[in-house]
């Protein structure tokens, strides 16, 4: 196959030259190719089939050892200037990028077939989704990138029309963590990585193209990619508002998106337009809109059963890639947190031994379709996507973060999002449990300078003075003992009912410095198994601990220097003082 694209097909003559890959393979997104594909990696080991009665097309794959989740010391932003890639950001100058990665790609695909995997992310059809192509010489990426993204012939009419895409090239290499680099080069609309084939770091549509690639090219043309699940939550009545929502990795947005409402919450409906990424633009009106880029989910797999998620229990029953979960005796998939069945195999193929490992490694995941889960929302196909009502920010916090809150204005919700601080998880490689500033729940995918974003992010006030409320929430506060005073998971519709509560002015709240709080009578806790106690320690503001967190803020902000919007340390300054003056009183 070839492409009437020209700029596409010197690409790949180009780069098949530097990685002297021995044949080349244009994908056409065809589920015939997907079976070819599986076929070939059940024969040569990089999957294995799980029990097909049980799980029908299910399939496991083992990754290395070394190469179990992102890595963000190996992560890039290459810019001309390194100011533009901000403090946030580990930076590398274009030239030095390119010299350093390109030698690890010279000749790297020998004996390998290199694919071409031309994709659209978001709806085919939609203005506000954007095209890229990624070179792989992984048929695993390929098989991951024909469920997570629109991918293949329909990809490519489109590229040829657009005339744009962005580039991605990724080799495995040799899967060794000295010769791993993720990098970005945000001017040229390129990504290059090398070393590893896991999640983030190889299905390059994902993080790298829809939030790093994407947030660069968002600012120049007006609009923002951010880490946000889309919802949309429909009442007895029918009327259903669609929440934006952004938790740092492995904090609860899969979670959300396809939430069971719980029994005492009769005639309530949940929609999933999607579990991670979302593009907000503002339309004509001024309405801020979400389209979901992705088409499939690539979800944490341990803690998923019918009890806390059932939607994605049943929906990976058949059809799903698992990476690195255990197995029963009978070949099924295993996993900490399910209530039935007994790992014998761990995820690296050893016989399970707790003292040793858990059977499946904490970020495990599941590939799987959209399509799959039964609370799929259609207007996720939407060419101009859905209306926001708000925008969610949310931590996993042990204290400080009370369970909600709303902020005071959109200038006062940037600081919210910009302030968003969370315990390190399995998401990433490196210590777990560690609370870190997370700003927006992009810390690991802005593809710029922090500062610009905020900066970016509060000029949509000039464009718009219908924009949704902000909001800030928190599943995971704990007690001394360390158990979560919030049962979470389902029941977090009741705070969603708040939140949209407080979007249609129907219910006051309490202004406190940080924000709008609900009364403890507004949270409706009918049929839950709740001390009244227990409400208000989650919905308390601890001066001295916001006092202290305020501290921290501004001690992070300083890193930005002058390019820190001056609105932001504003908002900033009058938390503080409000916090100040209310203790003297
Ligand atoms: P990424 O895919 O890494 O971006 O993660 P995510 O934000 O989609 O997180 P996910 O929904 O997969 O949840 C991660 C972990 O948090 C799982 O182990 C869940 O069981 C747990 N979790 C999710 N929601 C809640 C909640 O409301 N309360 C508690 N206590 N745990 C939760
Ligand atoms: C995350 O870490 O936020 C994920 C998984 O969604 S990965 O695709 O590896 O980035
Ligand atoms: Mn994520």
């Amino acid at each position: 196959m070839t492409t009437s694209n020209s700029e596409l097909q010197s690409w790949v003559d180009d780069i098949a030259k530097l990685t002297q890959a021995d044949e080349i393979h244009w994908c056409d997104g065809s589920d015939a190719e997907y079976r070819r594909l599986v076929q070939q990696m059940l024969a040569d080991g990089t999957l294995s089939e799980l029990n097909q009665e049980t799980h029908p097309n299910c399939y496991l794959h083992r990754s290395d050892p070394s190469d179990v989740a992102r890595v963000e010391h190996l992560t890039f932003i290459c810019t001309e200037n390194e100011e533009d890639a901000g403090p946030n950001n580990h930076w590398m100058a274009p030239a030095a990028a390119h010299a350093k990665i390109d030698q690890l790609f010279d000749g790297c695909m020998k004996g390998r077939t290199l694919y071409v995997i031309p994709y659209c992310m978001g709806p085919l059809e939609s203005p506000y989704s954007r095209c890229g192509v990624e070179i792989t010489d992984s048929p695993y990426v390929v098989i991951n990138m024909k469920i997570m993204t629109r991918m293949g012939t329909a990809a490519l009419q489109r590229i040829e029309k657009d005339g744009t895409f962005v580039r991605g090239l990724h080799s495995i290499g040799e899967l060794d963590p000295e010769r791993r680099f993720i990098m970005h080069f945000p001017a040229e609309l390129s990504i290059k990585s090398y070393g590893s084939g896991y999640g983030g770091n190889a299905l390059l549509g994902k993080k790298c193209h829809a939030l790093r690639i994407a947030s660069y090219q968002a600012r120049t043309e007006g609009w923002l990619a951010v880490h946000m699940l889309i919802v949309g939550v429909e009442n007895p009545a029918g009327e259903t508002h669609y929440l934006a929502c952004a938790f740092p990795s492995a904090c609860g947005k899969t979670n959300l998106a396809m939430l069971i409402p719980p029994e005492s919450h009769k005639g309530w409906k949940i929609w999933t337009l999607g579990d991670d990424i979302a593009w907000l633009q503002v339309d004509e009106d001024g309405q801020l809109r979400a389209i979901n880029p992705e088409a499939g989910y690539f979800g944490v797999v341990p803690g998923t059963n019918e009890k806390t998620n059932r939607n994605a229990y049943e929906m990976i029953r058949h059809d799903t890639i698992y990476t690195n979960v255990g197995v029963t005796a009978d070949n099924q998939p295993w996993w900490e947190g399910l209530t039935e069945g007994t790992p014998v195999l761990d995820w690296q193929g050893r016989p399970y031994d707790p003292e040793v490992s858990p059977a499946a490694h904490p970020n495990s995941r599941f590939t799987v379709s959209a399509s799959q889960n039964a609370s799929y929302s259609t207007l996720a196909d939407a060419a101009d996507g859905v209306p926001i009502a708000a925008l969610v920010f949310g931590g996993r916090r042990r204290e400080v973060a009370p369970l909600v809150y709303q902020a005071k204005s959109w200038a006062h919700g940037v600081l919210v999002g910009a302030g968003v601080a969370s315990e390190t998880t399995a998401a990433a490689a490196g210590e777990v449990g560690v609370v870190r500033r997370d700003p927006m729940a992009m810390q690991p995918f802005c593809g710029y300078n922090f500062a610009d974003y905020w900066a970016h992010w509060l000029s949509f006030e000039q464009r718009s003075d219908k924009l949704p409320g902000i909001f800030h929430v928190n599943w995971f506060r704990q007690n001394k003992d360390g158990d979560f005073l919030w049962p979470g998971f389902g029941e977090n519709l009741r705070v969603l009912r708040w939140i949209i509560d407080r979007c249609e002015k129907r219910v006051d709240a309490l202004a406190t410095p940080i924000g709008m709080l609900p009364a403890i009578a507004d949270i409706d806790t009918e049929g839950l198994d709740i001390d009244p106690a227990v409400m208000e320690e989650l919905l308390s503001v601890d001066h001295t601990q916001w006092s202290a967190e305020m501290t921290a803020l501004a001690e992070d902000f300083s890193r930005y220097g002058d390019r820190l919007p001056t609105e932001l340390s504003h908002q900033l300054q009058t938390v503080i003082e409000e916090l100040a003056a209310k203790d003297a009183a």
